[in-house]
C-alpha cells in the first residue's frame, strides 16, 4: 500500500506565456506547440496542446499568453510520487523547430502536500515554472 493509495489526484494546465517567440525580430508569432507529460505511480498520461496543428503566439506582453486552457493533464490514483513535465516547440519549415526550455517538478510523499496552485515568481529567481524563454501556471487538486 503506498502513502496515496485510494486518493485521487488532478493535474490541470490554466495557462502558458512565452517570452521569447524563436523566430526573427520581423516576423510578429512563432508557431507553437506543447507536449505534456504526468508521470505518477504505473501510469504515464500525455497530451499534445493544441491536439492539432499549432497556436501562433506573439512574445508581445499583450499577445504572448495562452490563457484558460484548462486542461486535465492527469486525473487518478497517484503513486508515492509524481513528475510533471511540459516541452515546447516553435516549428520552423526550413530548419529543425526550436525548443523552448524542459519543464519539469517532482513531488513525492502524501499527495495532500501537493496540492497547490504552480505559478511563476513565487519562489524566488529560480522558480521553475518561471524558465528562460517561457512561463506557465498548473493547478493541483486532491478530487
Ligand atoms: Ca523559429
Ligand atoms: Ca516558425
Ligand atoms: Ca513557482
Amino acid at each position: 500500500m503506498g502513502v496515496n493509495s485510494g486518493k485521487q489526484i488532478r493535474v490541470i494546465l490554466r495557462w502558458i506565456q512565452v517570452k521569447d517567440k524563436l523566430e526573427p525580430f520581423f516576423k510578429e508569432y512563432g508557431e507553437f506547440f506543447f507536449r505534456t507529460k504526468v508521470t505518477s505511480g504505473s501510469m504515464t498520461v500525455e497530451h499534445r496542446l493544441p491536439e492539432k496543428g499549432h497556436w501562433e503566439i506573439s512574445d508581445h506582453p499583450r499577445f504572448s499568453r495562452v490563457d484558460k486552457i484548462d486542461r486535465i493533464l492527469f486525473e487518478g490514483e497517484p503513486g508515492d510520487t509524481m513528475i510533471v513535465e511540459m516541452f515546447g516547440e516553435e516549428i520552423d519549415t526550413l530548419s529543425d523547430n526550436d525548443h523552448l526550455d524542459p519543464y519539469r517538478r517532482e513531488f513525492s510523499g502524501d499527495c495532500g502536500t501537493w496540492v497547490g496552485a504552480y505559478v511563476p515568481s513565487d519562489e524566488g529567481s529560480d522558480d521553475p515554472e518561471e524558465m528562460s524563454n517561457w512561463r506557465l501556471r498548473y493547478d493541483v487538486e486532491v478530487v
